[in-house]
């Protein structure tokens, strides 16, 4: 469509290349892969796809290492494919969206290569160098996401390099204006190569702060990456090495670029404490990023209360910015394992429905809309440098990361016609595309179902919010436009519930079954985990409970 505000409660598919879809049989998905697959994309009823990283990457993690940010790694394709991917997109009617990792680079993009030759090299300042202490140790006590110091000793410069992920993601100095303006070239390309918007990496990392320690944390949420008993990175209040206010300037920047080409938006990774202050930060006031994509919801605690507690949070201080919700992505355990351990079909869609009646936009991980499990590897099976760091405690992002399962029966489960990269779990079989569109009662059947009903909700999309006291493990809330309010319920409880509903209250015009509560005068009955969702023509009050 050619509304710029599309992204305002889009649904946006993240697709993990190496992982979609395999077209030349070299165990790796690419471009290719992906263009054969947009039918199924499509079929879902998303707006957008978020392609993760493509570029021409050493791969040391995954492809969030890029060498050249203007090209194709060769494992995926050409830019030619790129192209026509996009033009596929298009014709399908899915905007698309790519990853750019602008805070680190590779190792071996040539940038680095010159700046660590000597210290007055034209790119001497394009990456965070500093001189060690006195005695030889690191500048300041800034540790790694990924473990251990975020400084690395150079032998040649005799200086640590930051960096906030792996040694081989040197963080490029924002500080320096040469260096914004040519990240901002970089970006430029794609947006002349007709991309619809970005996911940000790891946006908040962009800008460093002065040279001083990190005071100590003690509270850790155990889960996350960066935030494990095992990992320093959680015991320290990250008030100097990322978040800094300067950041501003270069969002400030970003958002002017991307105002060139109307329709285009931003959806901005910040992983940090408070990350909702800073999201509002970013998202507000129309000259920064469209969106900022929330962690908030990727926990183990899948309570109604703490959900609730979330989103309520969000609503309290987002102001007219705007936030993206997800459940799921590459770097946390799949949602099918994490929140519900048995697999009941009836709570998947719960929390699908979930996800999408909140106020904001969604972002759905490959393989959420079949169920997949966390895939169980051994630690032969790693590759995930964090996995290989943190095991046994924490197993790494590679149990996530397996590809998907196009065809039950199909050697590799269809994905390709050689070695797969990661092995496909036994138990992914059955959950395969080809046999959950085979069954009206399959959760890629209900996924399809609550995405079309959604499209057609302008309140769903971008209505008001309001939220109910919880009561009786239901999630009650209403979301209203000028046009109309929509009244939903959302039964976390594993026993049927009964609620009033003002009496002018009735169905939605093509409610699918997988909106199962019913209405009997001034009731909606919810089956256990049930999902109510009607409309209320007039605004007399929803009290549920009487
Ligand atoms: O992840 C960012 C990330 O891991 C951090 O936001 C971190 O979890 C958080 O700050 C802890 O508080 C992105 C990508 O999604 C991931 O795959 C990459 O490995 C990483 O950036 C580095 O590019
Ligand atoms: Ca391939």
């Amino acid at each position: 469509s050619s509304n710029p505000d599309w992204w305002r409660g889009a649904v946006i598919y993240q697709i993990y290349p190496r992982s979609f879809m395999d077209a030349n049989g070299d165990g790796i998905g690419d471009l290719q892969g992906i263009i054969d697959k947009l039918d199924h994309v499509a079929s879902l009823g998303v707006d957008a796809i978020w392609l993760s990283p493509f570029f021409t990457s050493p791969m040391k993690d995954f492809g969030y290492d890029i060498s050249d940010y203007r090209g194709v790694d060769p494992m995926f394709g050409s830019l030619e494919d790129f192209d026509r991917l996009v033009e596929a997109a298009h014709e399908c009617g899915l905007k698309v969206t790519i990853d750019q990792v602008l805070s680190h680079s590779s190792d071996q993009h040539p940038w680095f290569t010159e700046s660590r030759q000597n210290r007055d090299n034209p790119r001497a300042d394009w990456y965070v160098w500093a001189d060690p202490n006195a005695d030889g140790t690191p500048p300041t006590n800034w540790q790694s996401v990924f473990g251990g110091s975020a400084w690395q000793w150079d032998t040649r410069r005799c200086q640590y390099y930051l960096h906030n992920f792996l040694a081989a993601q040197p963080d490029l100095n924002f500080r320096n204006p040469e260096v914004v303006d040519a990240m901002l070239e970089e970006v430029r390309f794609w947006l002349e190569r007709g991309v619809d918007g970005f996911r940000l990496d790891a946006i908040n990392f962009c800008t460093h702060g002065a040279l001083q320690d990190n005071p100590p944390r003690e509270a850790i949420t155990a889960g996350f990456i960066g935030v494990r008993p095992d990992n320093p990175y959680g015991f320290q209040r990250h008030l100097h090495d990322k978040s800094q206010p300067e950041n501003l300037e270069v969002l400030r920047r970003l958002r002017a670029l991307l105002d060139e080409y109307p329709g285009t938006t931003s959806v901005g990774e910040v992983g940090d404490d408070d990350a909702t202050g800073i999201m509002a930060e970013y998202t507000q006031g129309g000259d920064k990023l469209h969106m900022c994509y929330s962690f908030n919801l990727l926990t183990e605690n899948h309570d109604p209360a703490h959900l609730l507690s979330i989103i309520t949070e969000m609503e309290a201080r987002i102001g007219d910015g705007w936030p993206c919700w997800a459940l799921g992505n590459h770097d946390i355990t799949r949602l099918a394992s994490r929140w519900n351990a048995d697999h009941a079909p009836a709570r998947q869609r719960l929390f699908l429905a979930f996800l999408l009646t909140q106020r904001g936009s969604v972002c759905l991980y490959q393989g959420e809309e079949l169920g997949l499990t966390e895939a169980e590897l051994s630690f032969e099976q790693l590759v995930d440098p964090a996995g290989i760091t943190f095991w046994p405690a924490y197993k790494g992002r590679d149990g996530c990361r397996t590809p998907m399962p196009w065809q039950a029966d199909a050697e590799n489960a269809g994905f390709t016609d050689g070695q797969p990269w990661l092995p496909i779990p036994a138990e992914h079989r059955p959950l395969a595309v080809d046999r959950q569109a085979s069954r009206e009662d399959s959760l890629l059947a209900a996924t399809r179902a609550l995405l079309q009903f959604r499209r057609h909700q302008p309140a769903l999309r971008h209505g008001q919010i309001h939220y109910l006291p919880l009561q009786h493990e239901v999630i009650c809330l209403e979301r209203t436009t000028a046009s109309g309010r929509l009244l939903i319920a959302l039964n976390f409880a594993a026993s049927p519930r009964s609620l009033s509903v003002p009496s002018s209250a009735g169905y939605c015009e093509a409610t699918p079954d997988v909106i199962n509560g019913c209405l009997r005068r001034s009731t909606l009955e919810l089956p256990a985990h049930g999902i109510g969702i009607i409309r209320c023509p007039d605004d007399s009050p929803w009290v549920p409970w009487q």
